[in-house]
């Protein structure tokens, strides 16, 4: 039996971060969080490019472009949602993790998926760095993952 999986490689690698700027206190968390894991992994800081963008609705339509632009090894959108009093939450999270998804399977591109998504405040601060860890870290090291999955799998075929 063969099992295939990525090693958490980061030299040489080539990450851009998209995050929105709404609930940018949280979101700065999660930058510093994915960044942060990217250069202890080996990855050099002018290796990563961090694009900002309103909020998670507008995420897919620039991960995409960043996927297409073959610059970059893999990209990491990273934002917050947090419920309200309205179904907007249901839009703006449903659309962003459909785009991100589309992107991830159109381009061939590591599209990795670090929106938080809460019921509260709270459940938010909990996964943007404190007792429930850092959402932001987590998807870049499965950015890391991805890319060297990929790779192995191209060698293959
Ligand atoms: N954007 C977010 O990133 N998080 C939210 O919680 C949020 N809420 O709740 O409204 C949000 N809305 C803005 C949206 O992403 C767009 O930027 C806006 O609708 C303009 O297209």
């Amino acid at each position: 039996m063969k099992t295939l999986q990525g090693a958490f490689v980061g030299a040489g690698r080539k990450v851009a971060i998209v995050a929105g700027r709404f609930n940018d206190f949280l979101v700065q968390s999660l930058i510093k969080g994915a960044v942060d894991c990217l250069v202890r992994h080996g990855a050099r800081d002018d290796d990563i490019a961090v694009v900002r963008v309103p909020g998670a609705f507008e995420i897919p339509p620039v991960a995409q472009m960043l996927a297409e632009s073959e610059s970059y090894d893999a990209v990491v959108c990273l934002g917050c949602v947090i419920r309200g009093d309205t179904p907007h939450f249901e839009y703006v999270a449903g659309e962003a993790a459909k785009g991100i998804a589309r992107a991830a399977a159109t381009t061939g591109v590591p599209v990795i998926f670090g929106i938080l998504t809460a019921e509260t405040i709270e459940q938010a601060v909990e996964r943007a760095g404190t007792k429930a860890g850092n959402r932001g870290a987590d998807a870049a090291l499965a950015a890391l993952e991805m890319i060297d999955l990929y790779a192995q799998i191209r060698k293959r075929s």
